[in-house]
């Protein structure tokens, strides 16, 4: 069984009013659904729209168990401490979280009816993963309420270090709710790090490797209410990746392929096309890129009628007012940038404050000669690894922030700290002259990546470590089944 916040369906709704849904296109869908499906899977979410009872229904061989939140718990647990409080603070503080009160009683209330229902669906002895920030109570309440499950949990985002963790009136509740599950999991080797140094300073328990030995009732600062056996949990990265296949085959397509030739006409066949595709997000360090970009432009050193930086945008959290004011921001930059040194004919930033369907985000991969991915902080960046897998035809460059999980795994990108402007120039120039044989030759160890380890080798690899460490039966038949 899944727990996560959003349900992996959106609901549809056709002209005459009638509703039905569609799996949503994310890639946890993509990587949950052929096990899930196996083993007739039941996941328990949110359906994403406020004060919305619905009854659990299947959908495609999953089992769909809705959660009703309401607007109260919409502003204050997901809007509130979620994407106000939680979200800047393990994105290293870039903006500043917001302590509230209320919203941590409102994010430990519906945790706890998270808990409720994954405690009355899951089957006996069953496994329990439980994905992302939003959930980070759940481990432990699910544990006290059905100590036979095998419990994991993913954390999607970074996990930061105990000097900023620390800030957190509520540290200690958190780090008790993630250690009721049997494996944690992150994107990176050092949010581990951070996660299990975060474990030793404020409750004294010792780690060996990536491992927490639970001490026994009354041991340690360790509030174990006795009833539990002593355990051990473990804490690991398991960086998170994409449907590769899918992508390749999107790339390969004639009708795409088309499409590719289509925008780069369309946006005057300049010589080099860049491109940033992120949710509209102060992590993903939109605004740093576009002042690289500029001086680049303003020194002579990129002409606008020969090159174009195409940036989607896609709105996100448009109600928390950090966003509203990121998009202020950003849009301000474009309009000053364009009227800058924009001509007539050519724009030098193309800004769109849209979703797109997925057939034509790779296209805009495939015509685009250098991606750009500057996020100042980012658990993995799923953007990066896409754009890889779209070049079917190993050209392109990659310009990568060291700050995102995938310049772990993608060395061969142009690896940059998005702070050091000069050092974002350079790359983007390095990216511009970079000859043929030096981008196939990169983007060629950067496809083997991909391909190699996409999203079911991710859950597969989870799964298998859950169940080496809490081998029940129930994980023993899902090892066996894949
Ligand atoms: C979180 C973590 C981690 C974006 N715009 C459109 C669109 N997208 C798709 C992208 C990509 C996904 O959304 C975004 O994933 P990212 O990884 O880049 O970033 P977050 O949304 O912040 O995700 C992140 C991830 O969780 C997974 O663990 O990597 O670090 O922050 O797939 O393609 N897709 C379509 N149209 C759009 O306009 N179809």
């Amino acid at each position: 069984m899944v727990v996560s916040n959003r349900l992996p369906v959106d609901r549809v709704t056709a002209h005459d009013g009638t509703p039905s849904w569609k799996p949503s296109p994310g890639g946890l869908v993509t990587a949950l659904e052929p096990v899930m499906r196996r083993n007739h899977g039941a996941w328990i979410g949110w359906t994403g729209v406020a004060d919305d009872p619905i009854e659990p229904f299947e959908s495609d061989g999953l089992r769909l168990f809705p959660l009703t939140l309401s607007e109260q718990e919409v502003e204050q647990y997901y809007e509130g401490f979620s994407n106000d409080t939680l979200w800047p603070l393990y994105h290293d503080v870039i903006a500043q979280p917001k302590y509230a009160r209320e919203w941590w009683e409102a994010y430990s209330r519906v945790n706890e009816r998270f808990a409720d229902r994954a405690a009355e669906v899951a089957e006996q002895d069953g496994t329990v993963w439980v994905q992302d920030y939003q959930l980070q109570l759940v481990p432990r309440l699910l544990r006290e309420r059905r100590p036979d499950l095998t419990i994991g949990f993913f954390n999607h985002i970074p996990f930061p270090a105990y000097g900023l963790y620390s800030q957190l009136p509520w540290r200690q509740q958190i780090v008790e709710g993630l250690l009721g599950a049997d494996l944690i999991g992150f994107q990176r080797r050092a949010d581990a790090g951070n996660f299990l140094r975060a474990v030793r300073r404020l409750f004294h328990m010792p780690t060996t490797h990536n491992r927490v030995e639970l001490l026994p009732a009354g041991a340690g600062r360790w509030p174990n209410s006795g009833s539990e056996k002593p355990r051990s949990v473990v804490a690991r990265h398991f960086p998170i990746s994409i449907d590769t296949k899918a992508y390749v085959d999107l790339a390969s397509s004639e009708a795409v392929r088309r499409r590719a030739e289509e925008i780069r006409h369309d946006l005057g066949d300049p010589s080099t096309i860049m491109l940033g595709v992120d949710r509209l997000d102060y992590t993903k360090g939109i605004g740093h890129r576009f002042t690289a970009y500029a001086e680049l432009l303003a020194e002579g050193k990129l002409d606008v009628n020969d090159t174009v930086l195409m940036q989607v945008a896609s709105p996100s959290r448009e109600r928390v007012e950090s966003y509203k004011a990121l998009r202020d921001e950003i849009e301000l930059t474009v309009g000053r940038v364009n009227g800058d040194y924009g001509t007539i004919r050519h724009s030098a930033i193309s800004y769109l404050h849209h979703g797109y369907p997925r057939e034509e985000m790779v296209a805009m991969f495939l015509a685009a000669d250098i991606m750009l991915v500057t996020a100042l902080r980012d658990g993995m960046n799923l953007v990066a690894k896409e754009y890889v897998a779209s070049r079917v035809d190993d050209d392109g460059v990659l310009v990568l922030s060291e700050f995102a999980g995938a310049a772990d795994e993608l060395k061969q990108a142009l690896l940059v700290n998005p702070h050091d402007i000069e050092g974002v120039k350079r790359a983007i120039l390095h990216a511009v002259h970079m000859p043929r044989s030096e981008r196939r030759q990169r983007m060629r160890a950067l496809r083997a990546r991909v391909v190699e380890h996409d999203v079911a080798r991710w859950s597969q690899d989870f799964l298998d470590a859950l169940a080496v460490i809490r081998p029940s039966a129930s994980t023993r038949e899902l090892a066996e089944t894949d």
